[in-house]
């Protein structure tokens, strides 16, 4: 049940209302601690039983303009089948009214069955999830390990998406912290972003939930295949 895995009252916050009504501008909106302790203790149990099933991934990404994938994923059909709550959450009436609500647009799931919640996981020196934008324009990113090395890694980086090969160039990106148990929500079609390597002995999983717009196309790209299939 959602409201044993999510904090809903982290939706009704006045940062989070605040940060909601710019988010048509800035496309960035945090949700600290939007994973209950069971929430998170529940879904950490989910990622345990997937990681057999994993993938390691090392190559660069052509579509994207040849940036790094260096990072260990499950897409998901697999998490569909293996995960059965971890779909359950991406789908529920109340996850997605709090946040179509917040938004202020109705958000329905996306029809890839790969591409709507995946795994990511960065667990080796250097491991990073390179420079992209996504099919969905919504992407809710659930931190289940975030890395708590004094020298800062894995951090989330942000700036808008050029025309041309999607990378940063002229744009200095935004920089933000997550931690175990917190959430984002990312404009991640329109945002290029990426996550930073990360250092020996650290380990950033997350989930991230992929949504549309109601009534609006998707501008699809192979990458989430090559990524999850
Ligand atoms: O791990 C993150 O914070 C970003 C994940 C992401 O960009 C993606 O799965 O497309
Ligand atoms: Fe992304």
């Amino acid at each position: 049940m959602v409201g044993i895995d999510i904090d809903l009252a982290v939706f009704a916050t006045e940062g989070c209302i605040q940060a909601a009504e710019r988010f048509d501008d800035c496309g960035y909106l945090p949700l600290p601690g939007l994973l209950t302790t069971s929430g998170l203790q529940r879904l950490r149990a989910d990622v345990a039983g997937l990681a057999p099933l994993t993938q390691r991934r090392d190559f660069v990404m052509e579509c994207m303009g040849g940036t790094p994938r260096n990072m260990t994923t499950l897409g998901g059909e697999v998490i569909t089948q293996r995960a059965p709550g971890v779909s359950n959450l991406y789908q529920s009436t109340e996850l997605m009214g709090a946040l179509g609500t917040l938004l202020g647009k109705q958000i329905v799931v996306a029809d890839d069955p790969v591409e709507r919640h995946v795994l990511n996981i960065l667990h080796k020196a250097g491991d990073t999830h390179g420079y992209h934008v996504d099919d969905y324009p919504i992407a809710l990113v659930m931190f289940i390990d975030s890395p708590t090395c004094p020298e800062g890694c894995g951090r989330l980086e942000f700036c808008p998406a050029t025309d041309d090969g999607r990378g940063p160039e002229g744009h200095p990106p935004y920089t933000r912290s997550h931690e175990a148990g917190d959430a984002y929500v990312l404009r991640s079609d329109r945002l290029n972003h990426r996550v930073q390597p990360i250092h020996d002995g650290c380990l950033r999983t997350v989930l991230n939930f992929a949504y549309g717009f109601a009534g609006e196309e998707i501008d699809r790209t192979p990458s989430a295949s090559i990524l999850y299939s």
